[in-house]
Parts: structure tokens; C-alpha cells; sequence
């Protein structure tokens, strides 16, 4: 094994301790955490959108673009995080993401449609349509919200 490999391992193996990726059980405080983050960033890069799309800031298709293909990733991060093992963990989910796993899952899959037709609008540069797309990602997250996490 070349030197350089070997570095490149021991980087990934002490990466991936602190993480917990791969080599243990992923500790449900970290879960919680991990998707409450992916949550807030989503928030960062969907509200600039939500504000033009409302008419009260100017429709920079620029910010569109990016913020969009942002949450393209972002809408995919927060999922493996509801894990039932996360139920005891303080958090606004409320218990019926683990008793309703379909009705979840059909909501995320919505979420992530919806933000599929916001990177196709702002690629185009179609200002009408990424309104559009932006309202009804709102309105999914909104949706999700209203059944699976609390007041
Ligand atoms: C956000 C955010 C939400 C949604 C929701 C959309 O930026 O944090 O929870 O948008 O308000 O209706």
C-alpha cells in the first residue's frame, strides 16, 4: 500500500469515528440533531425564496437557482433521521412519523417533487414557474408539518 493511501484511510477512519458513520450505530442525540440541521438549512435557503415568490423581496434568478439545486440535496438529508430508535429524544416529531411511515414517506416524497419542479423552472429561467414551485414547496412543508411535528 502506498503511503498516501494509507493516510487517506486513517483521515477517513477518525472522520468517520467522530461521525459515527459506517462503523457504529449512529446515537439517537446525533440523529436528532443531524435532521433538525438539515431542517434549519432548508429554512436558510427556502425563506429568500418564499420572501419572492411573496412579493416581498425582488426576483433574484440567480438566488433561485442556487438556493434551488441547495435544496435539492438538503430535501434529501433529513429522512434517515426519524428513526423509531429517536422516539425517546426530545423533539417536536410527533409519534405518528412511526405510525404512519407511508403517509411520512408519501409527504417527503411530495416535498422533494415539488423542489424537482423548482430546479427545472429556475434552470429555464421561468420566472412564473418558479413561483409557482416555490408556493408549493411551501405548501408541502407546511403539510408535513401540520401532521408530524407539534405546535
Ligand atoms: C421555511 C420553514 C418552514 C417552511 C414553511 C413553509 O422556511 O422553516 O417550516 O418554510 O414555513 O410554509
Amino acid at each position: 500500500m502506498k503511503s498516501g493511501t494509507l493516510a487517506t484511510l486513517v483521515a477517513f477512519a477518525s472522520c468517520a469515528a467522530t461521525t459515527g458513520v459506517a462503523f457504529a450505530q449512529v446515537k439517537p442525540e446525533t440523529l436528532v440533531k443531524q435532521r433538525q440541521s438539515a431542517m434549519t438549512l432548508q429554512g436558510k435557503y427556502f425563506g429568500p425564496l418564499a420572501a419572492m415568490a411573496g412579493g416581498k423581496a425582488p426576483y433574484d434568478a440567480a438566488v433561485v437557482a442556487r438556493n434551488a439545486t441547495y435544496l435539492d440535496l438538503l430535501g434529501k438529508m433529513a429522512w434517515d433521521g426519524f428513526d423509531p430508535g429517536t422516539s425517546g429524544e426530545k423533539s417536536r416529531a410527533l409519534p405518528e412519523i412511526y405510525k404512519e411511515p407511508a403517509k411520512f414517506k408519501e409527504a417527503a416524497d411530495k416535498f422533494q417533487v415539488e423542489i424537482g419542479k423548482l430546479v427545472v423552472a429556475s434552470k429555464s429561467g421561468n420566472e412564473s414557474a418558479a413561483k409557482n414551485a416555490i408556493g408549493d414547496i411551501g405548501k408541502a412543508c407546511s403539510a408535513c408539518h401540520d401532521d408530524f411535528r407539534s405546535k
